[in-house]
């Protein structure tokens, strides 16, 4: 055995020796790779007695084993002493002013947020927010989805570690539960908006793993599918600045609201852009319903003394049809050529009075 108690020796100094990763490549090729020296024994193996075999077998495949251990430590090694290097050498003086040639732009999501609260505002909502780190309660339970619902799902849900009582938060997939926590702690009559960024296991022309919603909740007596369709009517005509916005409702099924429909604005596709108020298209612009009793029950409101109406829609893909994006996922790449070209001044704050784009 002491030619592979020297072997493995040999070995072992190179792999020590070792300076960068490509010269350690080289000790594993010369080692394990096809003609390599400890490739070369195993191949010994086939013409031995069956017990010399078994005896010398076992102890290549513990030097292999020790040698590939040492080949992964040191690779890990040199690629942590690399990262520091490189850590040390690109240092950024944050103090420094920006480039004059690059001039800051608000991000289009941005603006649309902006443009979207000041319709909403001047309807009378209040805005509220939540964290972006949720439990199951306030993200799932409370909007009435069932246990096995495949939203609920690692697929769909970025989901943490589970903690010590066995419940896992998550990065919330709809601005919903800051309505949840609205109506357990306030009293109606209630007229929210819920702006903010939510999160889905998705990516690609359309979705993008971290998005944003505005979505809307009023409670209130007496509240019904008119007031519904008002409030929204009214909200596309000024987003789109137009005076005539044609909607259809469609049949749809949301766990949290009863009964659910999503809404479909009038459009023409046929010059290339989209223009809404006219034509023969239609395209879907959010989601809506009456707040279902379940919902109301487990944050603490009696159904049968007031009903609501909810509405949910995505900010990003509002502003791709407002201002001509092709691709979600452009809107968070951070390519200053792309937000010098989309971007609004930061002197050009949407509000009603002066126009909002
Ligand atoms: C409570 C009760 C009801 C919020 C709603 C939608 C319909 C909806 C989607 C639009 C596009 C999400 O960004 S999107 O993918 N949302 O269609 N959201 S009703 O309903 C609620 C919320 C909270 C307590």
């Amino acid at each position: 055995m002491t030619d592979l108690t020297t072997l493995e020796a040999d070995v072992l100094a190179q792999v020590a020796a070792a300076g960068d990763l490509t010269a350690l490549d080289a000790v594993r090729v010369a080692a394990l790779g096809k003609t390599g020296s400890i490739s070369g024994l195993l191949k010994t193996l086939g013409a031995m007695s069956p017990d010399e075999r078994k005896e010398r077998g076992a102890a290549i495949n513990l030097l292999r084993d020790r040698v590939q251990t040492a080949l992964n430590e040191k690779k890990a090694a040199l690629e942590s002493a690399a990262l520091d290097a490189r850590l040390a050498s690109e240092t950024l003086d944050l103090t420094l002013p920006a480039p004059y040639r690059r001039k800051g732009s608000v991000h289009p999501t941005m603006q649309v947020m902006d443009e979207m609260i000041a319709i909403f505002a001047e309807m009378g909502f209040a805005v509220a927010e939540g964290p972006d780190i949720e439990d199951d309660f306030h993200n799932f339970t409370a909007l009435n989805f069932p246990p096995k619902h495949p939203a609920r799902e690692m697929h769909d849900t970025f989901f943490f570690n589970q903690k010590e009582d066995g419940g896992r938060m998550l990065l919330r997939t709809h601005t919903s539960p800051v309505q949840v926590r609205t109506m357990v702690s306030q009293k109606p009559p209630i007229r929210i908006i819920a702006p903010g960024r939510t999160y889905r296991c998705d990516s690609d022309a359309t979705h993008t793993p971290m998005f944003h919603q505005v979505e809307g909740l009023v409670i209130d007596k007496g509240i019904h599918m008119g007031h519904l369709k008002w409030t929204l009517e009214t909200f596309i005509a000024r987003f789109f600045e137009t005076d005539a916005v044609t909607t259809q409702f469609r049949p749809h099924h949301f766990p949290f609201t009863e009964p659910s429909a999503e809404m479909d604005v009038q459009c023409d596709r046929s010059g290339g852009e989209i223009k809404i108020g006219q034509g023969t298209s239609w395209l879907e612009i959010l989601g809506c319903g009456m707040v279902h009793p379940n919902v109301l029950r487990a944050c603490g409101i009696d159904p049968d003394e007031y009903q609501g109406f909810a509405f949910g829609m995505g900010v990003d893909r509002l502003g791709m049809l407002k201002y001509g994006m092709p691709d979600l996922r452009d809107m968070f790449a951070s390519d200053g050529r792309w937000l010098s070209h989309y971007g609004f001044s930061a002197f050009a704050a949407p509000n009603p009075a002066s126009g909002l784009s």
